[in-house]
């Protein structure tokens, strides 16, 4: 029903040269620290502009789930959205450059990674039809389990939740089997016995309340997969040079504020999980290598996929 509607009201915006409201989807919950790094940017562009752009947010996949954002803000139906650059790996590989794992495991190598690949991504995405504003990483990313993992073979056999194809490789080269299930769906999967473990960042892990179904949380800090909030093309294009300046000016502020975020969100979380009787683990070594193993290979076949594109990128961010 809403829908539809939406469809008038972004074709009216779309006549209109004035004061326009725009929506944007977000598969998200409202109290995310990226849903509220988007609610402060709204804000700013709203000052910035005096008004002329107002950004409704739909928040929690209420409006679109993730895997319709991406053609619903390419098709001009709604102006913006939020979405894991990673889960546009099938429209081409080289957005899965974020998720492979160990390649970057802190923030300093996170924010470096996304130095020497954010122009590629950028260019892709205009060529798919939306310009790219800005990204924030989600915290490391990390096993919740049921029972300890003394090394790789407690893994063996595992129900894991995976976010998009990447980590569902991830899973089955671990000898687990993958479900892929949204953010919003992750409590029944549980309660379902749909998975008994996931890999995800302290943020989702608090958000979905994981001392409910999981005991164990072994920290390994494997990838920083990136959200990217992205605008329609002609609508960007269709805005006045002063008008874009203003949205990217804010747009810069909140990748550095989401990237400052991210970091304080993964401290204060880390100590709510053991708050609430989570176990927190270091990886044992031959967990670690069997990771690592893994990583390495992924690495080698996205640098065979992405070619010069992606062999230019890693040789960027290793510095040769
Ligand atoms: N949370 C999102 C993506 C990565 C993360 O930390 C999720 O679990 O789907």
């Amino acid at each position: 029903m809403i829908k539809p509607i939406l469809s008038l009201i972004a074709a009216l915006a779309l006549a209109r040269v004035e004061a326009s409201t725009w929506h944007m989807a977000t598969p998200y919950p409202d109290r995310e620290f990226h849903t509220e790094n988007i609610k402060a940017f709204i804000k700013e562009v709203a000052t910035a502009t005096a008004g002329k752009i107002e950004i409704t947010l739909h928040s929690g996949a209420s409006l679109y789930k993730a895997p319709e954002i991406f053609k619903a803000v390419r098709s001009g139906q709604i102006a913006l959205g939020e979405l894991l650059i990673s889960s546009l790996g099938n429209e081409d590989p080289l957005f899965e450059v974020d998720t492979l794992p160990f390649l970057a495991t802190n923030y300093s190598e996170a924010k470096r990674l996304w130095a020497v690949s954010r122009e590629a991504i950028a260019k892709k995405l205009e060529g798919k039809g939306v310009v790219l504003l800005f990204a924030t990483p989600w915290p490391g990313q990390n096993f919740y389990t049921r029972a300890p993992i003394d090394g790789p073979d407690d893994l063996k056999g595992r129900r894991i939740r995976a976010y998009n194809a990447q980590t569902a490789a991830i899973v089955s080269a671990l000898g687990a089997a993958p479900t892929t299930i949204e953010v919003s769906a992750i409590a029944q999967a549980f309660s379902t016995n749909q998975i008994d473990a996931m890999i995800t960042s302290t943020s989702t892990g608090v958000n979905a309340q994981a001392w409910d179904f999981v005991t164990y949380f072994t920290e390994v800090n494997a990838w920083y997969p990136k959200n990217m909030v992205f605008i329609n093309k002609r609508q960007w294009r269709r805005l006045d040079e002063d008008t874009r300046g203003k949205i990217l000016a804010a747009a810069r502020r909140a990748e550095s504020r989401g990237f400052s975020m991210s970091e304080e969100v993964n401290t204060a979380n880390l100590k709510t999980l053991a708050d609430h009787g989570i176990a927190i683990a270091r990886p044992s070594p031959d967990l670690e290598a069997k990771l690592g193993e893994i990583g390495a290979k992924m690495a080698a076949r996205w640098e065979d996929e992405t070619g010069a594109e992606g062999h230019g990128i890693l040789a960027a961010y290793r510095g040769e």
